[in-house]
C-alpha cells in the first residue's frame, strides 16, 4: 500500500482526550496472591492450557501487580490524560458476594489510583473486564439471571470504596464478547459453548445487571461523587462486499444490529429493546429449528424503559471490519446459533493484516461504523474505549504506527467533516499482556514485555515515541522515522 498526500486534518480539538487501556486480568498476575481467588479465566487456563494458543496463563501475567508503579511511570512518560483499567471481581469480593470485602484488593487499586492522582491521570475504571469469580461461574455465570443482583453489588462496594477517586466507570468491556463468545461460544472463557441459547440468556442479564448498576450509580452516588458513567460496547464493523450489491447492502445493516445493535439498541434508542431485525430473525430460525419459543427473550415494558437511556456516553471498542458476501448460513456456523440467525455469509478477506486473524486493517470501516453510530443512536456523545493493532512484539513496529495514523485520521475526518461527536481515544494497550486465548502469541503493547523473563521487563517501541509525539502536540507525528522504510516514499 502506498500512502500518499497530505492528511486532510491534523490536529485534534481542543479538549479531545488521549489514554490508554489495559484490564487486570491481561496485566495483574498475582493470581492466588494478596487474597484473590480463581477466576473464569484462571480455571480455563490452568484445567485446559490446549485452549491457550501458548498454553500460557495470566498467573504472572505483566506482573503489576507488583509492578503497578512502573505502569504509571510507563503512563507518565506517553503523557496520557487517562489510564482505563479494570478491577478485578475476585480481588475485590473473593467470595464473589459482598459478605466479605477483601481489604488487601481494596488496598492493591487505592494505591493505584494514589498513583495516578499524584500524576494528574484520570482513571476510567472497568468494573467487568471478563474475570468473573469461579465461585459464580460454579451458579451459571452471565446465564443466571441473579447475577443482575450480585453484579449490583458488586458496584455497590466499588463505587463506595473508589468512588471519591473515580468520575470516569465503564461497567462491562464488550458485552457482545462476554455473551457470544463465552457462552454461545468456547472463544473465551469459562467457553459454555451452548450456541444460540446461553447467548441470549446472558444478555438479558447483561443489559439489566448493566442498567442496575447505572442506576445505583444515579441515585446513590452521581450528587456526592459527580462521575459519568457509560458501557463499552466493541464492534467488528460488517460491510457488504460488493457495496452496489442490494442484498449485500441490507443484510450487512442486518448484521451490524445483531453485533453492536445487540447491546446498543437497547441502551441508546428511543425506541428501546432489542433491534427489530434480530427479534425477527431469530424468532423465525428458532421455530423453524423446532422449539417451541423464540431463543430471544425480549423485554417487557418494565425492562425496556429501565435500560432505555442508560449510559452518559457510547463507548466504543473497534478494532476490524469484515464483510457480507451474501445471504444463508455462514460455513462457520454452528446450528442454532447467532451466526446462523443473522442469515448472512461473511469473509475477512479485506484490508490488511496483523498477528491476529481476525483484525484486518480497514481504516474507512471505522469512519462508516462512526458515522452508522450518530444516525441510529441520535447523535451520542462517544468515547473510543479501545482501538489497536497486534504484531508478533517487534520493537520497530511500524505496522502499529500506521495503525494508528490511519484509524486516528479517520476520527478526525468524521469530526471534522460530518459532526460525530467523538470526545477521546484509548489505545490498546500500555504493555503486551495475556491476550486471551491468543496468549502472549499476539501482541497489542505500546512496551514490549519479555515474558522468558519473570520480573516481566518492560522495553518501549518506537509506537510509544510516536504516541507520545502526538500526545504533547495533539497532533498526527508527520515525521519520516515513523514510516515503514521499506513503504516510504522516494
Ligand atoms: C478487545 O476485544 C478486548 O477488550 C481486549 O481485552 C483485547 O485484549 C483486545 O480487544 C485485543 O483483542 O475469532 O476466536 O480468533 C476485541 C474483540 C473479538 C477480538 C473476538 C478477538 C475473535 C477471536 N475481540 N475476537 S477468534
Amino acid at each position: 500500500v502506498c500512502h500518499t498526500g497530505m492528511a486532510k486534518y491534523t490536529k485534534f480539538p481542543d479538549g479531545f482526550t488521549f489514554g490508554v487501556a489495559t484490564a487486570a486480568h491481561q496485566i495483574e498476575g498475582a493470581w492466588n496472591e494478596g487474597g484473590k481467588t480463581e477466576n473464569v479465566w484462571d480455571r480455563l487456563s490452568h484445567t485446559r492450557p490446549e485452549m491457550i494458543a501458548d498454553g500460557s496463563n495470566g498467573d504472572i501475567a505483566c506482573n503489576s501487580y507488583h509492578r503497578y508503579r512502573e505502569d504509571v511511570e510507563e503512563l507518565v512518560n506517553l503523557g496520557v490524560d487517562f489510564y482505563r483499567f479494570s478491577l478485578s471481581w475476585a480481588r475485590i469480593l473473593p467470595t464473589g458476594f459482598s459478605d466479605t470485602v477483601n481489604p488487601e484488593g481494596v488496598e492493591y487499586y487505592n494505591n493505584l489510583l494514589d498513583a495516578l492522582a499524584e500524576n494528574n491521570i484520570e482513571p476510567l475504571v472497568t468494573l467487568f473486564h471478563w474475570d468473573l469469580p469461579q465461585s459464580l461461574q460454579d451458579l451459571g455465570g452471565w446465564s443466571n439471571p441473579k447475577m443482575v443482583d450480585y453484579f449490583r453489588d458488586y458496584s455497590d462496594v466499588c463505587f463506595r470504596e473508589f468512588g471519591d477517586k473515580i468520575k470516569s466507570w465503564i461497567t462491562f468491556n464488550e458485552p457482545y464478547e462476554i455473551c457470544e463468545d463465552a457462552y454461545g461460544d468456547e472463544k473465551k472463557a469459562p467457553a459454555v459453548n451452548s450456541h444460540g441459547v446461553a447467548n441470549y440468556l446472558c444478555s438479558d442479564t447483561l443489559l439489566k445487571a448493566h442498567a442496575e448498576s447505572y442506576h445505583l450509580y444515579n441515585e446513590s452516588y452521581r450528587s456526592k461523587q459527580d462521575g459519568r458513567i457509560m458501557i463499552s460496547i466493541n464492534s467488528i464493523w460488517y460491510e457488504p462486499s460488493d457495496p452496489k450489491n442490494a442484498e449485500q447492502v441490507a443484510l450487512a445493516e442486518v448484521a451490524n444490529q445483531f453485533k453492536f445493535g445487540w447491546f446498543a439498541h437497547p441502551i441508546f434508542t428511543e425506541q428501546g429493546g432489542y433491534p427489530a431485525a434480530m427479534i425477527e430473525n431469530v424468532a423465525k430460525q428458532s421455530s423453524a429449528e423446532g422449539f417451541s419459543r423464540s431463543r430471544l427473550e425480549q423485554f417487557d415494558d418494565y425492562w425496556i424503559e429501565r435500560i432505555k437511556g442508560t449510559s452518559d456516553f457510547l463507548g466504543i471498542n473497534h478494532y476490524t471490519t469484515h464483510l457480507i458476501t451474501g445471504s444463508g448460513v455462514d460455513p462457520t456456523a454452528k446450528s442454532p446459533s447467532w451466526l446462523k440467525d443473522i442469515g448472512a455469509v461473511t469473509t475477512m478477506e479485506v484490508g490488511g493484516d496483523s498477528a491476529s486473524e481476525w483484525l484486518r486493517v480497514v481504516p474507512s470501516g471505522f469512519a462508516n461504523l462512526l458515522r452508522w453510530c450518530k444516525s441510529a443512536y441520535n447523535d451520542p456523545p462517544i468515547y473510543i474505549t479501545e482501538n489497536g493493532f497486534s504484531d508478533r512484539g517487534t520493537l520497530e513496529d511500524y505496522g502499529r504506527i500506521q495503525y494508528f495514523n490511519d484509524y486516528l485520521t479517520e476520527i478526525l475526518n468524521v469530526i471534522n467533516d460530518d459532526g460525530v461527536n467523538v470526545l477521546g481515544y484509548t489505545a490498546w494497550t500500555l504493555m503486551d499482556n495475556f491476550e486471551w486465548r491468543a496468549g502472549f502469541s499476539e501482541r497489542f503493547g505500546f512496551y514490549y514485555v519479555d515474558i522468558t523473563d519473570p520480573a516481566r521487563p518492560r522495553t518501549p517501541k518506537l509506537s510509544v515515541e510516536y504516541f507520545k509525539q502526538l500526545l504533547a502536540t495533539r497532533e498526527l507525528p508527520q515525521d519520516e522515522r515513523f514510516k515503514d522504510p521499506s513503504v516510504r516514499k522516494h
